[in-house]
């Protein structure tokens, strides 16, 4: 996207988003304070106009996210029953895949969708929201979706952050950023004092505590991961077996505690350039997880995974995907794919 093409789609999106007066605005799978801190700022900036807006998620909250401010005025419904002919625009935020806003079944339900309604604010590598609506994806390779509407459109307006709006933005900058740490791009620092201008509170916002589950997530995951180090990669392989363990030493839900795990060991331990793991969706599927250092000249683990058969989006060194076949199968071509990138990168290098 050139600089003229986004500033076109801006304007058009602003004008779309000024003409209706009910609006949805849907929220992403992982839900966490990024899309859920931005859905709920554009939904204050949009009911300031005033308009009607409301603000769904088609996943459950997860236990994580149920102190962030003003958590409940997000609905949480289901696609069958939910009528989207009600509102006059909808906007998802922060992703750039159908599946991610809509679910396994987002093929059935985007056909009873008006395409022209939707628009998508994001942040990440353009997905396949992207190829069907290029004309409504507002996309800029921000910190966060979180500066994104407020460099684009709450500071444009000149509107007065309440307090409790900042602390929404602010949560979900330092969440992206994990405390300013990965994702810097310019005027991240500008965004974050405008919002410790308007009353977010840093001490409150960054204390931030993991589930006693994160740890005895991690104290398993890494007793059971392999690590490879002429791949420089670590590799958590979840399958049905594990995933019985898991169900037993922490819950049904275990899955919702592998965040700190992924900070942890994916990109910290030395030698160890890229992590990931492979859950067993056992349905056919597999899903998978990466994080890449942010520091250094290292592979695109998204265009590897893609160039193997997988669905893959997110960023350049985080990002997630799927693959229909085997566990196994999936090991097989990642490792065999990663092992001639990295073949390929060293003899360029020669
Ligand atoms: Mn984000």
């Amino acid at each position: 996207m050139t600089k003229n093409d986004s500033k076109h789609i801006l304007a058009h999106v602003q004008k779309l988003m000024h003409q209706a007066d009910k609006l949805l605005i849907v929220v992403s799978d992982p839900i966490d304070p990024d899309c859920v801190g931005t859905a709920l700022a554009l939904s204050w900036l949009l009911t300031q106009q005033p308009k009607q807006v409301e603000v769904i998620s088609l996943f459950r909250i997860p236990p994580e996210m149920t102190d962030f401010p003003n958590i409940n005025d997000v609905s949480v419904v289901t696609a069958d029953s939910f009528d989207f002919d009600r509102y006059n625009i909808i906007v998802t935020v922060d992703g750039g895949d159908w599946i991610q806003f809509l679910g396994k079944d987002w093929k059935e339900i985007t056909a009873r969708i008006d395409l022209n309604k939707m628009i998508n604010l994001d942040h990440h590598i353009p997905g396949t929201i992207q190829k069907t609506i290029p004309e409504r994806c507002f996309n800029v390779k921000t910190s966060s979706t979180a500066q994104l509407l407020y460099d684009y459109f709450i500071k444009p307006s000149g509107v007065q952050l309440p307090p409790d709006t900042a602390d929404c933005l602010y949560r979900a900058l330092l969440y992206d950023t994990r405390n300013f740490k990965n994702e810097m791009h310019p005027g991240a620092y500008n965004f974050a004092a405008d919002l410790i201008t308007s009353g977010a509170d840093h001490a409150k916002d960054v204390d931030v505590n993991y589930e006693m589950q994160e740890f005895t997530f991690m104290a398993w995951a890494v007793e059971h991961t392999e690590f490879i180090p002429d791949l420089q990669l670590s590799l958590l392989v979840l399958d049905a077996g594990a995933q019985n363990e898991l169900e037993e030493k922490i819950s049904a839900d275990w899955k919702d505690f592998n965040k700190l795990y992924k900070e942890v060991v994916e990109r910290q331990i030395k030698g160890y350039n890229y992590g990931i793991i492979l859950i067993d969706n056992l349905d056919g599927t597999i899903r998978l997880g990466w994080r890449t250092r942010s520091y250094g000249d290292h592979l695109s683990i998204g265009d590897i995974a893609r160039g193997v058969g997988f669905h893959a989006g997110g960023h350049y060194n985080a990002g997630g995907g799927r693959f229909s076949g085997t566990i196994d199968e999936a090991k097989a071509r990642l490792l065999n794919a990663i092992r001639h990138a990295l073949a390929e990168s060293a003899a360029r290098l020669k």
